[in-house]
Parts: structure tokens; C-alpha cells; sequence
């Protein structure tokens, strides 16, 4: 058997957040301090609204000060209520916007090769309650967009995309912003593009752009009028200046993490059992997560074994998303939830780990988690 490979000093997470020279963000702070304007659509705001709009694409775009409350007024404005079809392989934020909309999320397996949401198996679920689909771009692998605009004109259904993975996604040259009737998009600490917490909306259409900014503002219209019952989704001038000074960094931190991904990607298929999830030619890799899929019988370990043995050499692999959001207390009494309905997505979330991928880990880190992986694998541990 092959030497044991050293473990890392330090803990390697899953991420690290891309963080600026400090100076190029305190620079910012001054412009705040100056105008004592800290929140409530100030200049920073404003600028990095109309940068991102710019950035990905978007007709119309609305910041917010995170994904998840996006995504809970993206379901107000569309007016989602019934049913909406959804996938149980995501973060717990996609079905519990649902849930707090009054929506019952009806799940929906995946397809095999992508991981999103099987369009034939959606409109299998569609009902006369049937209201919209919530599809996720998982990994920064886009839906079916182009049988899920099929499905929307034919149903007259919403769509809306759960983007959290897919800033600067891409099908063919074209943003993902470009598809459906809005595309959240997820500004955490943890994404490749953050504002440490903050969110985005991407929208078709400027009426539902003035009632998302209405609705992220408790409904204000003006100072004695509240036009419609909204929540507080803003976000504030100092997440807004991060996302500033991160967005002018955003280029050579994937370019980075992209060379981290081909050392993977170079190395890893050649481990038995180790498959890596790779996008298709046809689209623009958002850089977010590094994820293999594990067949114990080929590898002669399970996933969850590789995942345990890892720590080990302070590496800490994720298994986004296990379990299925399925099959958490608050889902799994939902008749949608039985597993004998969902055969792909609970088969597939025993098989995926998420590797570190980020820029700081360069080449030598990933080829010394190869390494570590191989060395693991080849001796069955
Ligand atoms: N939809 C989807 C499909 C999503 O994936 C998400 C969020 C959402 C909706 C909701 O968007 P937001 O409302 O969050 O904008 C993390 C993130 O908190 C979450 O944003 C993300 N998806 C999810 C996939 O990952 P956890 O529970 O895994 O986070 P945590 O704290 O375990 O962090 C993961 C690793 O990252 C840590 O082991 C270390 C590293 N880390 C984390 C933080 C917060 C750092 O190095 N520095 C940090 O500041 O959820």
C-alpha cells in the first residue's frame, strides 16, 4: 500500500470566503461613515444593484439581505398558493419559502445526469392546484430551462428558479437570469460571490420588479401610505460595500478556483468507484461547489466512510444534500415525500460529497486531497 499521505495543519472547509484587502473595504466604510446613510436604498445600494443587474444579466434585479428572503417574496410576488413543484435535493431554504408562503411543495425526483428536477416527471405531478415550479440550479447546473418555459406557457404555471449556486451560470452564452419569471441568487459568506449574507432577484418583468421592491420594504409607498403587506428583505450599505469591493475580485477567484477544479478534474475519475459531477460543454461553470458522486461497490468505500476518514486528515467534505429535504420532520409526512416516489434523488444524495474548492487552496491543496482520497480508496479503509 501507497505511503500515508499527511494531513493538512489547518482545517480545509468546503469554502473559504473570498475576503478583499482589508483597506479596499474600509476605503468603502469611509464613504458610509461620511454620509451617515447605513441602510434603506442608499448609494452602495444602488450601485452594486445596478452592477449585478449588469454582472448577470438580468432585466430587472433586487437586492436583498439574503437568498432565502428573496426567494419567500419572489413566491409573494408571483402569487404562488396550492402547489408548487419542487426538488428535494436542495438546501432546506427552497421548500421552506414554500411553506411559509402557504404553498404545500409537491417533490419531484431528479434526473440522473443533471440533478435538477426531471421536467417529465414534474408535469406528471401538475393539478389543478398546481400554481407554479420552483426549480433549483444545483451545483450551478442549470433545470431544463427550455422545457420548463414549455411547461410554463402550456400550464400557465409561474416559474421561478432557486439560483443560490449560480452566479454566472451560463447555457449557451446566455445567463440563467435570462429564463423563467425570476432566478434568486444567494450572496452568502459560503458562495464564490458573497456580501457575507445577501441575496439577489433576477426578473422578466418591470411591474413584478416595483412590487418585489415594495414588498422587500414593508409595503411603503411613501411616508403615509403602506400599499401592500411586505416584510424587511434590504440590504444594508455594508453588505452592500463587500459585495462591492468582492465583485471587482470575482474574475481571479474563479479563474483560481477553476484551476483547483482541474486538478480534480484531471486526477480523480482515474480513482475506481470516484466519479466527478461535470457540466456539460454548453455551459458556463459557476465555480460554486466540487462535487463527486461514490459507488461503494466500485470503490470499496461508502460515501459516508470516505466522508468520516477525511476529517481525519483535517479535511471537511460536505454531503450537500443529504438528507433529502424530503425527509426531514417537517416534509416527510407529505404523500410527495415518499421515497418510492423520489428513487434518483434518495440514491443519488448517498452518493455526492462536496470537495474543497476555492481559490486560496490552489493546486498543490487539491492534489494533496487527491492524494489523500486515493490513498484512502486504494486501501479500502
Ligand atoms: N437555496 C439553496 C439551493 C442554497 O444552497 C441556499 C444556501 C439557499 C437557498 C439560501 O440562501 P441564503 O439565505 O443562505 O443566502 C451553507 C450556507 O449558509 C448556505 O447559504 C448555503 N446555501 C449552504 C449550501 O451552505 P451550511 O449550514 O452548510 O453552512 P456552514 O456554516 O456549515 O458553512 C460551511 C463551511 O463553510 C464551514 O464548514 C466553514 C466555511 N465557512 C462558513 C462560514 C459561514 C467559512 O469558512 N466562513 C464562514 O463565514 O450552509
Amino acid at each position: 500500500m501507497r505511503q500515508k499521505p499527511d494531513g493538512f495543519a489547518n482545517p480545509i472547509y468546503v469554502t473559504k470566503p473570498m475576503l478583499p484587502p482589508l483597506g479596499e473595504f474600509t476605503s468603502q466604510l469611509e464613504d458610509i461613515w461620511d454620509s451617515a446613510w447605513l441602510t434603506n436604498g442608499g448609494a452602495k445600494h444602488a450601485a452594486l444593484e445596478a452592477a449585478l443587474a449588469k454582472r448577470l444579466g438580468a432585466r430587472h434585479f433586487s437586492l436583498f439581505n439574503n437568498g432565502t428572503s428573496a426567494l419567500l417574496v419572489a413566491c409573494q410576488a408571483l402569487r404562488l398558493a396550492g402547489e408548487v413543484i419542487t426538488t428535494p435535493f436542495t438546501f432546506p431554504a427552497t421548500p421552506h419559502v414554500l411553506h411559509w408562503n402557504n404553498v404545500t411543495p409537491v417533490f419531484c425526483d431528479i434526473d440522473e445526469e443533471t440533478l435538477t428536477i426531471d421536467p417529465a416527471v414534474a408535469e406528471a405531478l401538475i393539478t389543478p392546484r398546481t400554481t407554479g415550479v420552483l426549480g433549483v440550479h444545483v451545483y450551478g447546473m442549470p433545470c431544463d430551462v427550455n422545457a420548463f418555459e414549455r411547461i410554463r406557457e402550456q400550464y400557465g404555471v409561474k416559474v421561478l428558479y432557486d439560483g443560490a449556486h449560480a452566479f454566472g451560470t451560463e447555457i449557451d452564452g446566455k445567463p440563467v437570469a435570462e429564463f423563467g419569471d425570476a432566478t434568486m441568487y444567494s450572496f452568502h459568506a459560503t458562495k464564490l460571490f458573497h456580501s457575507a449574507e445577501g441575496g439577489g432577484l433576477a426578473m422578466a418583468d418591470e411591474a413584478m420588479k416595483r412590487r418585489v421592491d415594495l414588498l422587500k420594504n414593508f409595503g411603503i409607498l411613501n411616508e403615509t401610505e403602506v400599499i401592500m403587506p411586505g416584510t424587511n428583505g434590504k440590504m444594508n450599505e455594508v453588505q452592500a460595500a463587500l459585495g462591492l469591493v468582492n465583485l471587482a475580485h470575482y474574475d481571479a477567484e474563479h479563474a483560481a478556483r477553476q484551476r483547483v477544479a482541474q486538478v480534480y478534474l484531471s486526477r480523480l475519475d482515474e480513482i475506481p468507484g470516484i466519479t466527478c459531477f461535470r457540466l456539460p460543454p454548453n455551459v458556463g461553470h459557476s465555480m460554486q461547489y466540487f462535487i463527486v458522486r461514490v459507488n461503494p461497490q466500485a470503490c470499496g468505500v461508502s460515501r459516508d466512510r470516505l466522508y468520516d476518514m477525511l476529517k481525519q486528515f483535517n479535511v471537511f467534505s460536505r454531503r450537500y444534500f443529504y438528507p433529502l429535504c424530503s425527509e426531514h420532520n417537517c416534509y416527510r409526512a407529505l404523500p410527495s415525500a415518499d421515497p418510492g416516489r423520489l428513487p434518483i434523488a434518495t440514491r443519488v444524495s448517498r452518493e455526492v460529497l462536496a470537495l474543497p474548492l476555492y481559490g486560496e487552496l490552489g493546486e498543490d491543496g487539491a492534489n494533496r486531497i487527491v492524494d489523500i482520497i486515493q490513498y484512502i480508496c486504494n486501501g479500502k479503509q
